[in-house]
Order: C-alpha cells, then structure tokens, then sequence
C-alpha cells in the first residue's frame, strides 16, 4: 500500500569524544538493524574517499596545514558534498546510522576558539538528525583507554576544551548514554533508542533541516 512507499528511514548520529566508543556502536547497530530486516547503512564524517575528504585527511594527518577557518568549510563542505545522497536514501526508506556529523564539526572548531555562531552557519540547512546519541564520557577516562593514535586532536588537553563546546550543543534530538558502562549496557540503550527513533520515522515524522 502506498503508505509503505512513503515511509522514511531515519538519520542517527552518533557524537562523542576520541575513544568513546562511537565506532564499535555504529558497526553493532548496523548488523542489529540488518539483522531485524530494516534497509541500514552506516556512513561517518569525515568522509574520506572524496576529493574534500582526502584533503582532510591529509591535514588529520599533519601532511598539510590549513588556516582554522579554511579547514572548518571543508568539513562543512564534506557534508554538503553527500547531502542529497543522504536525503534520497532517506527518502527511498533506508536508515543511516552516522559516525560524527555537523555537532564535531562546530565542537573541534569553537574548541579552537571560533565563535560558535560562525562555526554553525555553513551547516545550516544540512538535514537534521532524528537522533543524536552523544556517547559521554571524561576526557581523562576516554584518553586511558589504549590512548590515542597520531591524528591531530588527539591530545587529552583539547579533548578537554572538545568536551565542553559540545555541551553547548545539545539540543532536543540528544540522548546522552554513559559510555563508561559496561559495552553491553551501552549497546542496549543505543538499540532500544534507535528502535523507537525508526518507528517515529516509519510513522511519518517530517525531515527537518539543521539550525535553522
Ligand atoms: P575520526 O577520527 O572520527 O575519523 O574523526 N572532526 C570531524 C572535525 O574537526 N570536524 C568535523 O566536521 C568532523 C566530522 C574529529 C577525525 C577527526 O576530525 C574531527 C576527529
């Protein structure tokens, strides 16, 4: 029937600092959802394989500098280079569970010391998460979990500053999820929330476009 047609899959976001365990979340939300039938993907920002993407990555990588702004709208750009992929797959009624989007890119950058509006601004009409899951967990806690890799951000001190700017953000899309609970624990809440997230979707609530 046609309402079958018109249900949309839904767009969950999962923020958190370094180590947090978004990564591990993502990919266990996939095959649960795969495994319940639902149409699913899982995408993450920075998205790497595109042009943009490989700038980026070079600058994660301290192979390139880039002016604080100049960076910030390549990330923004990384987003708006894959937002009408991600609205017609909505649309066509596939779920995108996604590693970082516009919440690390305002947080990285106003922890640099941006103004937080300026930060904002580029991704104003990007599509809006239908839920955010924010794995929280302290900076201190979150840097002795094997430590952190060679990428930029890396270091305990500007996680710190990271953790504070994303406060600022939240708004009512966030659940906040202990993310030093024990793995199974945090898998569980994520599910029961994406699950009742996905049927809001199913049932017909609208897209919304960010900060507007
Ligand atoms: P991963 O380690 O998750 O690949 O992230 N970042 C990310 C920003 O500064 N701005 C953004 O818009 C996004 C999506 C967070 C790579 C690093 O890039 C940061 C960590």
């Amino acid at each position: 029937d046609g309402q079958i047609d018109n249900q949309r899959g839904a767009l969950v976001v999962l923020e958190g600092l370094d180590r947090s365990g978004k990564t591990s979340q993502c990919n266990g939300l996939l095959s649960f959802l795969e495994g319940l039938g639902f149409s699913v993907e899982s995408w993450r920002f920075p998205d790497r394989k595109t042009g943009v993407g490989e700038m980026i990555s070079s600058y994660l990588a301290n192979k390139s500098q880039l002016d604080d702004r100049a960076i910030h709208l390549l990330f923004s750009a990384n987003r708006w280079e894959k937002r009408s992929l991600m609205e017609s797959k909505l649309k066509s009624g596939t779920t995108l569970i996604v590693d970082r989007y516009s919440y690390s890119g305002v947080a990285f950058s106003s922890a640099k010391g941006l103004d937080i509006d300026w930060c904002k601004a580029p991704e104003i009409g990007l599509l809006a998460p239908d839920l955010v899951l924010y794995l929280d967990i302290p900076p201190e806690k979150a840097a002795d979990r094997g430590g952190y890799g060679v990428e930029k951000y890396e270091q305990l001190e500007f996680q710190q500053k990271v953790s504070q700017h994303y406060q600022i953000l939240r708004d009512d899309t966030w659940q906040i999820i202990d993310a030093c609970l024990p793995m199974e624990d945090v898998e569980k809440q994520v599910r029961e929330l994406v699950l009742d997230c996905v049927t809001a979707c199913r049932n017909g609530k609208p897209l919304s476009q960010l900060w507007l």
